[in-house]
């Protein structure tokens, strides 16, 4: 039988972070010491927080994107995630996806027990991993990126965001089905915070249906806690996770079909009433 869709069409999915790095923007350093040495049990635990919250799918991430973050060899991203991964598949019954630009991470994460790759560079990075996720029949996230999380903040330009977004991602997309992922396996994001300023997130937020109707694939958005809503709100990073759920309600009301949270008790609250008030619109009592 095949398995259940980790994305399937009648509910929003609630993915779940779960960083093993030490230098994330929010939640780095929870479970990786100055030393690289990695406490599985913390992280443990805190998926089975983000479980008991209600996630229904958790990522696992070993690099941090956060602009200008220095990046990290595939063998240290590997030896941060795959063991995590192989625990929590043994443990946890939600599924877990991989969060990677490479290939070689995506294959080792695979291998142990993950079901999906979440790859922010849109297989900008190492289209390879198209062919990776193919073989493993996971899902493949594909995100919105231009150029490299160290620098993806320098030059940003946009004549028209959610049309160029759109483009790329329509790109992406026809990448990852040339590599052999099928259509029902594959998810668009368009990269909130990525090389994007303010009025760029706030525009694919806002008309994140335009873009679902036009890649005619799940849309996935991650805005947690990103510096945009500090600039919002002027809260710091620990703080903005009432404005995430806000955030992630509103994008949900607008079409999308999942978000990417760490605060996910506070994201299920938003996005089911955010989906009873969507369908409330398409379908008047
Ligand atoms: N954002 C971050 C990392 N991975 N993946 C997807 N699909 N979408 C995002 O917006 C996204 C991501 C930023 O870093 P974090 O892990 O600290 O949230």
């Amino acid at each position: 039988m095949a398995e259940a869709p980790l994305f399937p069409p009648d509910r929003v999915t609630v993915v779940g972070v779960l960083n093993a790095t030490p230098d994330s923007f929010s939640d780095g350093g929870r479970f990786v010491g100055a030393d690289g040495a990695l406490d599985l049990e913390a992280a443990l635990a805190a998926a089975r927080g983000l479980v008991a919250a209600g996630a229904h799918v958790i990522d696992v991430g070993g690099e941090s994107t956060r602009p200008g973050a220095t990046p990290v060899s595939a063998g240290l991203e590997i030896a941060r995630t795959r063991p995590l991964i192989e625990l929590l598949a043994k443990e946890l019954a939600v599924p877990l996806s991989i969060d990677t630009r490479r290939a070689a991470v995506a294959e080792a994460a695979l291998d142990a027990g993950a079901r999906a790759v979440n790859d922010v560079s849109g297989l900008r990075c190492e289209p390879a991993l198209a062919e990776v996720a193919a073989r493993a029949g996971a899902t493949l996230v594909v995100g919105h990126l231009r150029g490299e999380p160290a620098t993806m903040q320098q030059e940003v330009f946009f004549a028209d965001v959610l049309a160029e977004v759109g483009d790329e991602l329509a790109a992406s997309l026809e990448r990852a089905r040339d590599g052999g992922v099928p259509r029902e396996r594959l998810v668009a994001d368009p990269g909130i915070g990525f090389g994007k300023r303010l009025p760029h997130n706030l525009a694919l937020l806002a008309n994140v249906g335009a873009l679902r109707a036009r890649l005619g694939v799940p849309v996935l958005v991650g805005p947690s806690r990103k510096a945009f809503l500090g600039e919002l709100t002027g809260d710091p990073v620990e703080a903005r996770d009432l404005a995430t759920a806000v955030a992630c309600g509103i994008a949900v009301f607008a079409g999308a079909d999942a978000v990417r949270v760490h605060d996910v008790a506070g994201a299920r609250r938003a996005v089911a009433v955010a989906a009873a008030l969507r369908d409330a619109r398409r379908r008047p009592a």
